[in-house]
């Protein structure tokens, strides 16, 4: 009302406005005050004389205006998700991170796949050297004079095996026994000498693997520096007895069998007609069924040293015979197991097998240089 008659002050000053238009103006403050009065009165009161009910307002913000005593005010958009929004979004975020970590660890099981083979690849190269070489090898065995020639072919194969196993020995009986045909050859002394210096002692885990470290930097007359062809993440002591293992890359040791003649591979077909053993050229073996057990009922076929990675699982699944099993006392045969069916009851040294049985064929997965040798 103040502010109106300012106006018609201003606009009387200016000539515009009349008296009947401050009349006008004044009836117009009195009607308002008038409305005024009753509002407060009301108020006083209570707000239920305005038509409005408290108890309906929760779900509507009501808010006083100037132009309007009370009105809701506009809905605001909905922010947040549903529970079911949520759920799906978590959902598909797991979905993507399996994914990823799934490519993930295939690339880096690749990679390491790859740096295993180069590892056996070397060891394959270092070791089928030596192998070959025993081929030739003068045997240091004397034949009486007199001997029938099959019979002292046969004298001389059995002193060779042993001269094989003595060095390339993968268990540790190989390297303890006294030999029983021929004098133990100087690297089977150093052998001897570095396990039984062990700070520990020796300990039969992972015999097969501490063995085949020991041919390889030990074993060469004229390569002193074997091991420096290996990297320091391809070596490692497994179970600290301070006799070291070649690794894979899963950090597992890399073992060795000398005779495996349980395993087929493209490399060691098994068959006698087409791959004959080639360090029996005169066929000694097998023997006539008259020679005492057990040498009258093996096959004999060409074989492989079996150098492998139990693979990215990290269990091998391939039989190494049993724990007492020595050699020596099997007069030095590479093909034991096929003829003693309850010293080895699952099959010959080589074999692929479930052990420890956990329902799985963990050898499928392993890295060995069958693979790599027959390509
Ligand atoms: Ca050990
Ligand atoms: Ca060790
Ligand atoms: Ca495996
Ligand atoms: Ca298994």
């Amino acid at each position: 009302m103040v502010n109106s008659l300012f106006l018609w002050e201003r606009a009387a000053v200016r000539g515009e406005a009349t008296m009947a238009d401050l009349k006008s103006e004044i009836a117009n403050f009195k009607s308002l005050t008038a409305a005024a009065r009753v509002i407060a009165s009301q108020k006083a009161q209570g707000w239920p004389s305005l038509g409005l009910r408290r108890r309906a307002v929760p779900s509507t913000v009501l808010c006083p205006l100037p132009s309007s005593p009370l009105r809701p005010l506009p809905s605001l958009p909905r922010s947040g998700f549903t529970l079911v929004e949520l759920l799906v979004t978590i959902a598909v975020i797991a979905v993507l991170a399996t994914l990823l970590l799934g490519a993930l660890y295939t690339a880096q099981d690749a990679a390491r796949a790859q740096k295993t083979r180069s590892t056996i690849a070397k060891l394959h190269t270092m070791m089928m050297s030596r192998w070959e070489s025993y081929k030739t090898r003068r045997v240091p065995i004397t034949i009486p004079p007199g001997t029938q020639p099959k019979i002292a072919a046969r004298m001389r194969l059995d002193a060779l095996r042993e001269l094989m196993r003595l060095e390339m020995p993968d268990r540790y009986s190989d390297i303890i026994d006294n030999p029983a045909i021929i004098a133990r050859p100087s690297v089977s002394h150093a052998y001897l000498r570095k396990v039984t210096s062990a700070p520990a002692g020796y300990a039969n885990d992972h015999d097969r693997a501490e063995c085949f470290y020991m041919i390889i930097t030990l074993g060469a007359d004229d390569d002193d520096t074997a091991a420096d062809k290996f990297g320091a993440s391809e070596v490692g002591d497994a179970d600290g007895d301070g006799l070291r293992e070649f690794h894979d890359a899963w950090g597992t040791p890399i073992r060795f069998l000398r005779w495996a003649p349980g395993f087929v591979s493209e490399l060691q077909t098994r068959d006698p007609s087409t791959q004959p053993d080639p360090f029996d050229p005169r066929h000694v073996y097998p023997t006539q069924p008259t020679d005492p057990a057990p040498a009258q009922t093996e096959i004999t076929f060409a074989l492989y040293p079996l150098i492998y990675s139990a693979g990215p699982d990290k269990e091998f699944d391939i039989y190494g015979g049993e724990a007492s099993f020595q050699y020596s006392g099997a007069k030095n045969n590479p093909y034991v197991g096929l003829i003693a069916p309850n010293v080895f009851p699952l099959g010959q040294i080589g074999a692929t097998v479930d052990i420890p049985v956990n329902g799985e064929q963990n050898w499928q997965d392993n890295i060995h240089n069958h693979l790599i040798g027959s390509r």
